[in-house]
C-alpha cells in the first residue's frame, strides 16, 4: 500500500480553512500535519495554493434513468467518469421501483448496471414507485441488510412514479419505525397534469409551458402537504429534493424553526438559470432546461432567496439531480409537445465548481462550500466520517481545488455523455487539480488516471441529523 503526503495546502472543512499537511496511507487518511511536519521519505503532491477538500458527495443523480420513454444518457461508467473529472468522489443514485415491480428486483437491477462500472464510489436511495403492502416490507429489509436508509416518493407524475396522500403517509410511518429518511418530490401532479392539458389545448406547445404548467404554488403547497403529513406520521424525517421556489423554501424554514426533522437541497440550476433566459429560449431550444421541478421566473426572488437559505442552512444540500439527455433524438421526443420532453439536466461535473464560483462572488463562505457539496450530504445519508471529511480514519477521497485556476464549460470538453451543456460557456474562477478516491490518483490536471470499476457500493448507515 502506498503512502503519500499533501503538503503546503490548505485544508478546508466545515469549522475552517488551516494550512496542513496531509498523510494517506493506503485508502485512508492516517495523519494530518502542521505544515512541513509530516514524513520526508514518502511521495508528496505539491498542493501549494490549492484548497484540499473532502470529495464532493452528490446525494441526488439518475444514470441511465427510465423516463419520458427513453434512458437518462449517462451510464454508471460515464456519469462516474464526468463526475470525478468534476471533484465528486462519491454518487448516491437512485435505484427506481417500477410499478407492479418488486422492490428486491428493482434494487438488483440498479447493482446489476452499476457494479464494476463506476469510477467513483457509489451509493442509492431507492425510489418507491409503485407503493404497496411489500413495499413496507422491503424498506425495512433494505435498512437492516441492503445500506438503504433513504426512500424516494413523488407527489408529481401521475401513471409513472406517484404515490397519493394515504401511500405516502403509509411509508412515512414505516420511516419513522425504521429510522429511514423519505426523499420527497413535492410538486402537485394531479393538479400540474390538468394546467398542462390546458395549456396544450390552447396550442401552447413550447418548451417554456412545461414551466408555466409547474407554478411556484403547486411546489409550495406539496412542501407544505409533505411536512404536514410527515408530523402525522410523528415527525418522519423528511427531505425535500430539488427545491427550486421562494415559498416552497419558506415551508421547509417554518418546519425547521420549530425544531421539526424537515432538510431540504437544492441544485446548481435553480441557483443560476431562468424560466426566460433558458426554458424560454428561441424555437425548441429551451427543452435542454425542462427538468423538474421548473426554473423559476427571473425577476422573482427564487434565485437570491435560494442562496440565503444555503447561508442559513434552510437549505442543507447541493445535488445536482443529474439526469442528463442528449438534445437529439431525446429532447427531441417532445417538439411540438412540451410534456413529451424527458426531464431532466446533467450537471455532476460542475456542481463542485458551480457552488465555489459562489464563494467568489460572495455569496457562500468557504467552509460553506465544502459543506453543503460534501460534508452535509455525507452526514445525512449515513456515509460519515467515511466520507465528507478530511480526518484520519476517513477515506482518502480529496480534492485539491486551485482558486487561481479557471474552468470554462463546454460540450466540447465535459465527459457527460451528452451532446450539449446546460452550462455552456459558463465560466468558474477557480478549477479542479487533483482528485483523489480512496487513495488513488483519479485526475491530475486534465489527465486522467481512473477506470471503471474503481467505485465501490457504499452501505449506508441512518442519518447523523434525526432526532
Ligand atoms: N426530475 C427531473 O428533472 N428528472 C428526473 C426526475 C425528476 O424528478
Ligand atoms: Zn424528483
Ligand atoms: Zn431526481
Amino acid at each position: 500500500m502506498s503512502v503519500l503526503l499533501i503538503k503546503g495546502g490548505t485544508v478546508v472543512g466545515p469549522t475552517g480553512a488551516t494550512p496542513a499537511d496531509v498523510l494517506v496511507d493506503g485508502e485512508t487518511i492516517a495523519a494530518i500535519f502542521a505544515p512541513g511536519r509530516g514524513p520526508q521519505d514518502v511521495e508528496t503532491i505539491d498542493a501549494t495554493g490549492k484548497y484540499v477538500i473532502p470529495g464532493g458527495v452528490d446525494a441526488h443523480t439518475h444514470m441511465e434513468l427510465p423516463f419520458g420513454g427513453t434512458f437518462a444518457s449517462d451510464t454508471f461508467d460515464t456519469g462516474t467518469r464526468a463526475a470525478a473529472f468534476g471533484g465528486t468522489t462519491t454518487i448516491v443514485d437512485f435505484a427506481v421501483q417500477r410499478t407492479g415491480e418488486v422492490v428486491q428486483d428493482g434494487l438488483a437491477a440498479w447493482h446489476a448496471k452499476a457494479a464494476g462500472n463506476c469510477h467513483v464510489d457509489y451509493a442509492f436511495h431507492m425510489i418507491l414507485g409503485g407503493f404497496n403492502e411489500d413495499s413496507l416490507k422491503a424498506m425495512d429489509q433494505l435498512v437492516t441488510t441492503e445500506g438503504i436508509t433513504s426512500f424516494k416518493l413523488f407527489m408529481a407524475y401521475p401513471g409513472v412514479f406517484y404515490s397519493d396522500d394515504g401511500q405516502i403517509l403509509r411509508a412515512m410511518q414505516r420511516a419513522r419505525e425504521n429510522g429511514s429518511m423519505i426523499m420527497m418530490h413535492a410538486e402537485n401532479g394531479p393538479a400540474i397534469d390538468v394546467l398542462v392539458q390546458q395549456a396544450l389545448a390552447r396550442g401552447e406547445t413550447d418548451p417554456i409551458h412545461h414551466g408555466i404548467t409547474r407554478p411556484e404554488a403547486l411546489e409550495a403547497e406539496a412542501t407544505s402537504r409533505a411536512i404536514w403529513l410527515a408530523s402525522v406520521a410523528a415527525d418522519c424525517p423528511l427531505y425535500i429534493v430539488h427545491l427550486s421556489a421562494s415559498k416552497a423554501l419558506e415551508q421547509v424554514a417554518a418546519a425547521r424553526d420549530l425544531g421539526r426533522n424537515v432538510f431540504a437541497e437544492t441544485c446548481p440550476q435553480y441557483l443560476y438559470l431562468t424560466l426566460e433566459d433558458q426554458l424560454g429560449a428561441p424555437g425548441f431550444e429551451g427543452a435542454k432546461w425542462v427538468c423538474s421541478t421548473p426554473l423559476r421566473p427571473r425577476d422573482e426572488p427564487h434565485r437570491a432567496d435560494l442562496w440565503r437559505g444555503l447561508r442559513t442552512n434552510d437549505l442543507a444540500v447541493v445535488s445536482t439531480d443529474h439526469c442528463p439527455f442528449c438534445f437529439k433524438d431525446q429532447k427531441e421526443l417532445g417538439v411540438g409537445d412540451f410534456s413529451k420532453i424527458p426531464n431532466g439536466i446533467g450537471s455532476v461535473e460542475h456542481r463542485v465548481d458551480l457552488l465555489y464560483q459562489g464563494v467568489v462572488d460572495g455569496k457562500l463562505s468557504l467552509q460553506r462550500w465544502v459543506e453543503t457539496v460534501a460534508t452535509t450530504p455525507a452526514r445525512m445519508f449515513g456515509l460519515y466520517p467515511r466520507k465528507g471529511v478530511i480526518a484520519p480514519g476517513s477515506d482518502a477521497d480529496i480534492v485539491l481545488y486551485d482558486p487561481a485556476g479557471r474552468t470554462r464549460i463546454s460540450v466540447d470538453t465535459h465527459h457527460m455523455n451528452m451532446d450539449h451543456s446546460a452550462w455552456e460557456g459558463y465560466e468558474i474562477a477557480g478549477k479542479v487539480d487533483t482528485v483523489i478516491s480512496r487513495g488513488t490518483v483519479l485526475v491530475s490536471g486534465d489527465t486522467y488516471h481512473g477506470r471503471a470499476g474503481h467505485g465501490r457500493y457504499v452501505p449506508r448507515g441512518l442519518s447523523d441529523y434525526l432526532v
